[in-house]
């Protein structure tokens, strides 16, 4: 397996449509073992195809129940509101509160190629909806108010310049977040 670069923000693939699947060959399940040992590496909870400069329409999460491989998943169902915190892997040290349906339902195929529908709530909802955002060009701050958006993007504006060529080269397993000071969430510098 090998750790793959993260593309972060900047990079236009991560604002492109993903392809659907045609078929879940070995070179998709090579691809998605790849993404979870990059997941596992940044100590992220979930990783989409186009983040590692793919343009399938996959991705990856464990949320702590475990490895799942979502191939052209469909949400079919949102329940409930829910607004919590978010990071992502692309958009290092910016974080901003997202309101989000509490509870999924996905349709998808697993890394056999076979229908799967996956149900998630709280964080495995969140995530799952994070990384559908992505397979389809959206990020969380999408999400946020204008005030909040330019805040966390003024801080990205001093961040970036740590990503050469706009990509995140991770080394075999990166320190794991400090306390709550390892991150300013955008609301601090309102
Ligand atoms: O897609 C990504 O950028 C990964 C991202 C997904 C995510 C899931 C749920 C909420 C926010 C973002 C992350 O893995 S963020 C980092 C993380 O490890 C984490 C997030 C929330 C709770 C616990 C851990
Ligand atoms: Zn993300």
């Amino acid at each position: 397996m090998s750790l793959l670069e993260i593309r972060v923000l900047g990079d236009p693939i991560l604002r492109e449509v993903t392809e659907p699947v045609a078929q879940v060959t070995d070179d998709v399940r090579r691809l998605m073992d790849n993404m979870f040992e990059t997941m596992y590496a940044a100590n992220g909870v979930g990783l989409a195809a186009p983040q590692v400069g793919r343009r399938e329409r996959l991705c990856v999460m464990d949320v702590g129940d475990g490895p799942i491989a979502l191939i052209n998943p469909v949400i079919t169902l949102r329940e409930g509101r829910a607004r919590a915190e978010e990071g992502c892997l692309s958009i290092p040290d910016v974080y901003g509160e997202v309101d989000r349906a509490l509870k999924v339902s996905v349709d998808a195929l697993d890394e056999h190629g076979e229908p799967i529908t996956m149900e998630g709530t709280e964080l495995l909802a969140r995530c799952m909806q994070h990384e559908i955002d992505h397979l389809h060009g959206k990020l969380f701050l999408d999400y946020l108010s204008m005030l909040k958006r330019r805040s966390a993007m003024s801080k990205w504006d001093r961040i970036k310049k740590d990503f050469p060529g706009m990509r995140r080269v991770l080394s075999a397993q990166e320190p794991p977040e400090a306390g709550t000071d390892a991150h300013t969430d955008v609301h601090e510098e309102l």
